[in-house]
C-alpha cells in the first residue's frame, strides 16, 4: 500500500484559478481562429469553447484527487487501524464524496449553460449565462472547499506510512523517546532516519532491511511511547500498532541516561506480547561498572554484531516454525 505518493490537494480557489484561466487564455486563440462574422454565433462559439475547458480542467483535477487516495476497502487490518490512528477514515470517506458530488454538478452545469447558451438569441442573455456558469461553478467547488483542506491534511498523516511487506521477517524497535532507537535503526542498516536530541522526533515508521540467506529481514523503527496506554497520542498508537501487527521480534530498547527510571522502563518493556531481546543504548555515556550490573541483571546486548546473531538466529526460528506449521 502506498500512502507516499498522494499528491498535494489544492484549495478551491487554485483549481478555480486554473481552469478560468485557462479558459481565458484559449478563450482568446479560439477567438482569433474563428472565421465567421456573425456576432452572435461568434460570442456563442467563444462561450461554448470556455465552458468546454473549464468542465474539462476542472473534471481532470477532481478525478485526479479521487484516484490518489488508495482504495480504503482493500486494507489490511493493520493499515485500516494505522489510517484509523493517523486520520478520520469516515471524514476521508466523506471528502471524496464530496468531490465525487462536485465532479458530477461540474458536468451538470456545464452542459445545462452550454444547451442554454446554444439556444440563445441575444448576446446580452449569453452574458448573463455566462455568468450564472461561473457563478454556480464557484459555489461548487466553494462548497467542497473543507473538505479539500481536510483531505490534504489527511495526505500529509498518510504521508508517515511507509510501504510495508507484511510478508517479511519483521523486527520492531520499541522504547520511550529519545533513548537512541533511531539510531540503531542507522547503525543496523543503511537506512538515514532523523535523529535529534529530543523526545519524539520520529513520528511514523523508518524502515531499514538486513539480509541474511537470500532474505530481507525488515527492522521497523518506532516512534517513542510513554508508558500510558489509554491516553496514548496518535504517534504512540502507530508504534503499538507496529508492534502488535507486524512485529515477529522486539528489540527493547533501554537507556539509563534519560530522565525514564528503569522501573518506568520495564513496565513499558511488560505490554509487548512478542519475542523480544534488549538492547542497552548509549554506552559510551555509562560507567563500565553500570553497564555490566545491567546486564548481569537483564540478558541484553551491547554489541551491533551480537545482536545483529541474535536477529538472524529468531529469523531462522521463525521459518522453521512456519515449515513446521
Ligand atoms: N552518546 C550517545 N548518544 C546517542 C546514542 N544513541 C542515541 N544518541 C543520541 O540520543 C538522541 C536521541 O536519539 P534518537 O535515535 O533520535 O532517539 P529515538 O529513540 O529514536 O527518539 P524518538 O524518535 O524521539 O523516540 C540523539 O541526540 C542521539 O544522537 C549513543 O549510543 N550514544
Ligand atoms: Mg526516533
Amino acid at each position: 500500500m502506498d500512502f507516499q505518493n498522494i499528491p498535494p490537494v489544492e484549495k478551491a480557489d487554485f483549481h478555480l484559478d486554473v481552469a478560468f484561466h485557462r479558459a481565458n487564455v484559449k478563450g482568446s486563440a479560439f477567438r482569433d481562429s474563428l472565421k465567421t462574422n456573425d456576432k452572435l454565433q461568434k460570442a456563442k462559439s467563444i462561450e461554448l469553447e470556455k465552458i468546454k475547458i473549464i468542465k474539462k480542467t476542472l473534471m481532470e483535477r477532481m478525478s485526479k484527487i479521487m484516484t490518489a487516495f488508495p482504495d480504503f476497502s482493500g486494507l489490511s487490518e493493520f493499515y485500516r487501524e494505522m489510517v484509523i490512528a493517523l486520520c478520520d477514515l469516515d471524514e476521508i470517506k466523506h471528502s471524496l464524496g464530496a468531490v465525487r458530488w462536485a465532479n458530477k454538478n461540474i458536468n451538470i452545469f456545464s452542459t445545462k449553460y452550454s444547451e442554454k447558451i446554444r439556444k440563445c438569441k441575444d448576446m446580452n442573455v449569453i452574458s448573463r449565462y455566462k455568468k450564472e456558469y461561473y457563478g454556480r461553478i464557484s459555489s461548487v467547488l466553494k462548497q467542497i472547499s473543507k473538505a479539500l483542506l481536510f483531505l490534504d491534511d489527511a495526505r500529509r498523516n498518510l504521508r508517515q506510512l511507509p510501504k510495508i511487506d507484511e510478508e517479511l521477517f519483521t523486527v520492531t524497535l520499541f522504547g520511550f523517546p529519545n533513548i537512541g532507537k533511531s539510531t540503531l535503526l542507522s547503525k543496523l542498516t543503511t537506512s538515514k532516519p532523523d535523529i535529534k536530541p529530543y523526545a519524539f522526533t520520529t513520528k511514523g515508521l523508518n524502515l531499514g532491511f538486513l539480509e541474511h540467506k537470500h532474505c530481507k529481514i525488515q527492522i521497523i523503527d518506532c516512534p517513542g511511547t510513554l508508558n500510558r496506554f489509554n491516553t496514548m497520542n496518535a504517534i504512540e498508537k502507530v508504534a503499538y500498532l507496529a508492534v502488535s501487527h507486524l512485529a515477529d521480534l522486539v528489540i527493547y530498547v533501554y537507556d539509563l541516561t534519560e530522565p525514564y527510571s528503569l522501573d518506568e522502563q520495564k513496565k513499558l518493556r511488560k505490554v509487548i506480547n512478542k519475542p523480544t531481546i534488549l538492547y542497552l543504548s548509549k554506552t559510551d555515556l555509562l560507567l563500565k561498572q553500570d553497564v555490566n550490573e545491567f546486564l548481569g541483571k537483564n540478558a541484553g546486548f551491547i554489541d551491533l554484531e551480537l545482536l545483529k546473531q541474535k536477529i538472524f538466529e529468531e529469523a531462522d526460528k521463525k521459518k522453521f516454525t512456519k515449515k513446521e506449521d
